[in-house]
Formats: structure tokens, sequence, C-alpha cells
């Protein structure tokens, strides 16, 4: 087995470099731990070594974390344990080695990655945009166990690491250097030499001097009241983000806290235990299957065999609205193209240019982007009312009203315009892209380019492809929606796509129970309960009455009485009760407070409170929705199980718990499934007919997914 470390000593220091071969990113395997636990004997006796400086020898990482995939080989709680105890004997044995160790960050210091640093005596990081530190092991289900949860606190405070280890935070280096997490901030150039230096004088008797933790921080955690504050307060802040369903944040805390009272003996024990607890865990499997699903289609360029994808320098926007904008301002903020807006009146041009700023001005505030980068970006944003610069454009959205007259004039205009090999997208959420391309010269290199809103904040696209388009448009517009940050899933064209599909019939169903008199806090709390980020009432106020509609009518047409929409919302739309957007829907809005409107139910001619109980509810919703996925899935909407249930989770805001719709099936069984949807279809009609494909599972032990 090739080494992962090479270590070089001079004039006393030893530098320990680990660059783990035929892997993108550093991460602690157990050959690693093995490695470096027979390196830290060696410097460790060697008397010509007075300091350590510990280093990575890849481009973008100092240490990506502990090995991921050896949590997901783990059989049992004791395997878990050992794996831990191994990891914190091995920082211990930094920590301990007699010598001070240096750890040079340069790129990401994540996890066990940052646990290493941490048990270093003192850190020097670049000032680069890669070096990033953080522990998101809450992200993955677990805790950090290899003693972030003890050496964490005691060097920035307990608010300071609450707030990193709770909501599983990577800062950049800049933010960890002002929080007292480095010691030291260089330009890359000077790293090392920087870490030598340090090493040297460390082994001369210097001891760094750090930085306090202001007066707040000493008073709430050094007095026991104060410290009890903190905890109790943060206890709330996790149970009101998780709602109880992710248990990794409370063991973290409770880790901590026991950590600080009894010791640090104790809290490595408690973490260990904790850890082992949680990595076997339901939770932890799905989290831990959706960061490979994450990963694997950061990779996936959207077809077999795909060709190369063309670079896009120049994107052309018609329509500057509220999605043209926020497409616009995304691409120039995260991908930093040259984006020209097109609109019908200069008035919207101007409204247009003005939201797509204010994308970059936000990320200015946040200390994203630099004075200077601010300034650079702005200067590619432009716009006019004419077609200028479309002949020069690599990719032209769409994001006109949606009306299938005018996105058919829009694309004959917009087509004698560009290049050939210009890609030409819609932005359409409802009308089917074979439809919208029928007017096109060029059919192949037209497709859908589905964002969500707002752009700058939902992390999902889905590149629609109908049976014309090219593989090198297909290719061209995934690779470009990545270099925007978001994760990508293509779609085969059909009404609804992917995602509106499997939503529609689950916001139907929230419109039938509201006209059956089910209280909205009921529907809503239930649904919250089950996981969503909101419930679907709230949800339809937020995607706008008159949105969901034009959708649901869509639909409706395409799949007949199973998507029928509650008849109730045209007459709502009619009266301009539009959601949030018009200050009231199924809820009013009065600056930041909300509250249902009672004249829903009579305006619905809703039966009187029918007491529904939270079970049922909650199985009209969701297999509504499940069921929708199973059929969409059988349709060949997505190309596999994973890609319906990272949209689902990453478009929806499915809970991630759960891992999917497709994946929820999967663990209940596809026989389960059919025999509650079959209670379901008894009691309330047709549209809970089962799958066919579940029909089928059910009688062949079949599953979505191979089985693990
Ligand atoms: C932990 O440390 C627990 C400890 O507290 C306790 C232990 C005792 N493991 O994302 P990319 C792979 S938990 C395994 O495309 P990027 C990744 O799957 C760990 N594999 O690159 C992909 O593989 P492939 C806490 C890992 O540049 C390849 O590397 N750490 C790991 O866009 C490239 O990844 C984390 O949660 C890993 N730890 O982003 C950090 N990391 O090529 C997780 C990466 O086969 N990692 N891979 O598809 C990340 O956030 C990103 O990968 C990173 C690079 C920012 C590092």
């Amino acid at each position: 087995m090739s080494s992962a470390f090479t270590v070089e000593t001079q004039d006393g220091i030893a530098r320990i470099t680990l660059d783990l071969p035929g892997e993108p990113v550093n991460k602690i395997t157990r050959g690693v731990r093995e490695e470096l636990a027979r390196i830290l004997d060696d410097v460790g006796r060697d008397d010509q070594v007075r300091a350590v400086v510990l280093l990575s020898g890849k481009p973008d990482t100092f240490i990506a974390g502990a090995d991921i995939e050896e949590f997901t080989a783990l059989k049992s709680r004791g395997e878990a344990r050992r794996l831990v105890q191994n990891g914190q004997a091995l920082l211990n044995r930094i920590e301990d080695l007699g010598k001070p160790v240096v750890a040079a960050i340069h790129g990401a210091c994540l996890g066990g990655g940052l646990e290493t640093a941490l048990a270093c005596t003192y850190r020097v990081a670049s000032d680069d945009e890669k070096t990033k530190l953080g522990l998101p092991e809450v992200q993955l289900g677990i805790i950090p166990a290899a003693g972030g949860c003890q050496r964490l606190p005691r060097l920035i405070g307990i608010e300071a690491a609450l707030d990193i280890i709770l909501a599983g935070k990577t800062i950049a280096a800049k933010r960890a250097f002002r929080r007292g997490l480095v010691d030291d901030l260089v330009h890359p150039a000077i790293l090392e030499r920087v870490a030598l230096e340090a090493a040297d004088r460390l082994a001369g008797g210097w001891r760094p001097k750090r930085r306090g933790r202001g007066l707040k921080g000493l008073f709430l955690e050094r007095n026991p009241a104060g410290r009890r504050l903190v905890f109790s307060m943060a206890r709330k802040q996790v149970l009101k983000r998780t709602g109880g369903h992710y248990p990794a944040p409370l063991a973290a805390l409770q880790t901590v806290q026991h950590g600080l009272r009894h010791g640090v003996e104790a809290g490595l024990d408690m973490e260990s235990a904790e850890f082992a607890d949680l990595a076997v865990g339901e939770v932890s499997r799905q989290l831990v299957g959706i960061f490979f699903a994450t990963t694997a289609l950061k990779k996936d360029a959207g077809v077999p065999d795909p060709p190369e994808s063309l670079p896009i320098r120049r994107l052309s926007i018609v329509g500057a609205g509220f999605m043209g904008s926020g497409i616009g301002g995304t691409a120039v903020a995260v991908a930093g193209v040259d984006v020209r807006f097109r609109d019908a009146e200069l008035r919207f041009v101007a409204k247009g240019l003005k939201s797509a700023r204010k994308i970059l001005d936000d990320r200015k505030q946040r200390r994203r982007i630099t004075r200077y980068e601010h300034r650079r970006l702005v200067a590619l944003l432009s716009g006019g009312t004419d077609w200028s610069g479309f002949g020069r454009a690599d990719l032209v959205i769409e994001a006109v009203p949606e009306d299938l007259n005018i996105k058919h004039e829009v694309f004959k205009l917009i087509e004698s315009r560009v290049r050939d090999d210009c890609v030409l997208a819609s932005n359409t959420s409802t009308i089917p892209i074979t439809q919208i391309a029928r007017v096109a010269k060029h059919p192949e290199r037209v497709l859908g380019m589905h964002f969500f809103s707002p752009v700058e904040k939902m992390p999902l696209l889905e590149v629609i492809v109908t049976n014309e388009t090219a593989a090198w448009a297909t290719v061209t517009a995934v690779a470009f929606g990545r270099k925007m940050g978001k994760t990508v899933v293509v779609v085969r064209d059909c009404p609804g796509f992917w995602v509106n599909r499997i939503l529609s019939p689950y916001l139907n169903e929230a419109g039938r129970l509201m006209k059956e008199g089910v209280r909205i806090e009921q529907i809503d709390r239930v649904m919250k309960r089950y996981g969503f980020p909101v419930g679907p009432v709230r949800l339809l106020d937020e995607i706008g009455l008159d949105v969901g509609l034009k959708a649901s009518s869509v639909l409706h047409d395409a799949y007949g009485d199973r998507m029928a929409p509650l008849d109730g919302i045209a007459r709502l739309v009619k009266e301009g009760r539009l959601g949030r957007k018009s200050g009231r829907g199924f809820y009013t809005y009065s600056g930041r407070k909300r509250a249902v409107d009672k004249s829903i139910y009579e305006f619905l001619g809703a039966a009187p409170d029918p007491r529904m109980s939270d079970t049922e509810v909650e199985n009209r919703l969701a297999f509504a929705m499940l069921n929708e996925a199973a059929r969409a899935l059988d349709d060949a909407v997505v190309r596999c199980a994973r890609d319906g249930d990272m949209a689902a989770i990453f478009g929806i805001g499915f809970p991630p718990f759960r891992g999917g719709p497709l994946r929820t099936l999967d663990r209940m069984g596809a026989e389960q499934a059919v025999q509650r949807l079959e209670g379901l279809q008894l009691s309330y009609g047709d549209r809970f007919t089962p799958a066919p494909v579940l029909v089928r599972m059910a009688t062949d032990s079949g599953r979505f997914y191979p089985e693990t």
C-alpha cells in the first residue's frame, strides 16, 4: 500500500505532509490513522526533532474530515465506538507529544480535519477563499467526536463553539481568525514558512498570547448561572430549528455541557457513546446518503457518454421580472458571467437590473465578496429593450409570462438573433418544453431550466430535456447550472416536470382538507411535524395562489381527475387573494404577523370542524405526494430514484431525515404502501389508487433502491 504521508526533518522541525494517494481530498481513513500513529511515535522518540508542522499535499483541502464511507460500513454501536476511540487516542497523542505541533491550514479543514488542527499547539491558516473551517458533523446526523466538542469551546468560548457545532457551520479563514480558532492568518505563498517559524519559536519556549473572549463572554461563561443560560438558549434554538427530528445537535449540546462540567476525559467518553448511537441510527444513514448523492450529482453530466459542454461566458435573459432578475443576479454573483437583460419597456429593465444588483449588494454586505469584486460584477450587468448582445450570447434564458403564445413569439425573435451554438432555455414552471420548442427551427438546442424562487437561495435546478434536445445542449445547461451553485437534476419533459408534478397532488389534498373543514393550523402543524419547513397551506400562500392555480390547471388537463384542484382557489384569485404577496390568502399578513383568515372556511363552503385525526391528515397529504413520485419515476421523468429524492429535498424541502419520497416508500415497503393507499382510496376516492409500479413491487418484493 502506498504511503499517505511524507516526513522530512530539517533544522529540528519535522514536516509531516498528508497526501492521500488516489483521492481528490485528504480524509482520515483507518490507514491514515495507523500510519500517523506510527509517525508520531517516531518523531516523538527522535531527539533531533524539536517541533512538528502538519501540512497537506492537496491543492484545495487540508483534511476534509474522517472518511464518511467508513461510517456506512459500521454494523454495530460497539464498532462505531471503537472507531471513535481510536481517533480520539490519535489526537490525544498529538496533543501530548511533548513537542509543539503546528497545523498549516490551506483549503477545507472540516470535521475530523479541524479536530486534528485543534489538537495541535498552534494553527496558521492561509487567507485564501478556499480555506474554510468547520464541524459539519451534525449535517451528517453525527457529532464531532474526535474531541471537537471538548477542545473547541475551551479555545474560542462556549457560545462561539456552539454556534459552529450545532448548525454544522463552515466559516471562512478570516472569520476563524477573528474568532480565535486560528492563531495566524497569512498569504498562501508564505503559509509553510510562517508555520515552520512558529514551530521553531514554540520549540524555543515561546507561548502565543490568545485573545480573551470579551466581557460578555466571560460573564456568561465563567459563572454557572450564565452557562446554564447559554445552554438553555441554545437548546431552545436547536429544538425550534430541528423540530425534534434531528437528534445530533441536541446530543452535541449535551456532550459539550458534560465535558465542561466533568472534564475532558468524561467529555470524550460521552462523545464516543453519543457518536456510536447516532452513526448506526436511521437519521444519520439518510443524511450520509444525501451527502454521497449530492457529490455524485456534482459529477453527473446529465447524459450517458457526455460530449464536452460549451463554455458560457455571456448569458442573455428575456424578461427582467422576479425570476429573470433572480437568475441574472445569481449568474453574475456566483458564475461571474456577463448578463444582458431584455424586456419590453425600459422601466422593467431598470427594475430587473436593480433586483439583480441587490443580490450582489447582499453578498457584499455579508462579506462574501469584496468591494472591488462587487464593483467588477455590477459592471457585468446590462440591459435594454432592444436585442443587442444576443448575437454574442452563449445561453439565452426566457423568463416571460406563462403564456404559450407569448413564449412562441419570444422564441422566434430569439432564434433569429442568436448563433447556431447558443443554447435556448425556458424558465417555465408549467408549460411542457416540447410545446414551446414547436416553433424553434433548431429544437435540438431548446430545453428547460426551471429555477426555484428565490433563485439566489433555492438550491435546485431542474434541467428539462425533450426527445429532441441534443446531448451537447443538455451537458452545457447542466454544467452552467452547477457553476451557478445549484444542485442540478435532469428531468424528462412532461407537464409539471418532476417537482411540480409531485407537489401538486399534495397541495390539492391540503385544499380538500380545508374544504372538509379541517383547520388550517392543524394541516400546517401536522406537515411541519412530518418534517417539512412549512406546512402546505403556508406554502401555497408563499408560492402565490395565482401561480399555483395556473400550474394545477395544466396538471389537471394533463393527468385528469387525480390532479383536480380545489375549485375555491380560482374564486380566491379572482378576489385578489393571492397569498403573501397580496397580504391575504389563506392567512392574512401584516408586517411580520401572520394569522389564519377565518373567513376562508365560509368562503370555501367548508363543513364544520370534522375532527380528523392528525394521523389521517398526515396520511392523506404524505401519500398524495409519495404515490405521485412513484408514478413519475415509473414514467421515467427522472433517471433514477436518487435524482427524484434529491429534487424533492432541495426543491420542496421534503424532510431530509426521511431521505426523500422514494426512500420513504422503500423503507415502508411496497406492500405496506399499497395497503395504506388502498385504505385511502376506499375512504376518499380513486385519486389514491396505488401507482401501478407499487403494485408490481408489492408482488415481487421490489424496491426503488438496491438493498444495502
Ligand atoms: C467526521 O469528521 C467525524 C469526526 O468528528 C469523528 C470521527 C472519529 N469522507 O464534494 P466533492 C469525497 S465526519 C469521504 O465533490 P468539493 C466526495 O465524496 C466528516 N469522502 O469536492 C467526493 O468523492 P468522489 C466531516 C469524502 O471540492 C470527493 O471527495 N466532514 C469526504 O466540491 C470530492 O468531494 C465533512 O462533512 C469525507 N470526509 O468539496 C466534509 N469529503 O470523487 C465533507 C469529501 O468519489 N466534504 N469526500 O465522488 C465536503 O464538504 C466537500 O467534499 C469538500 C470538497 C468541501 C471537502
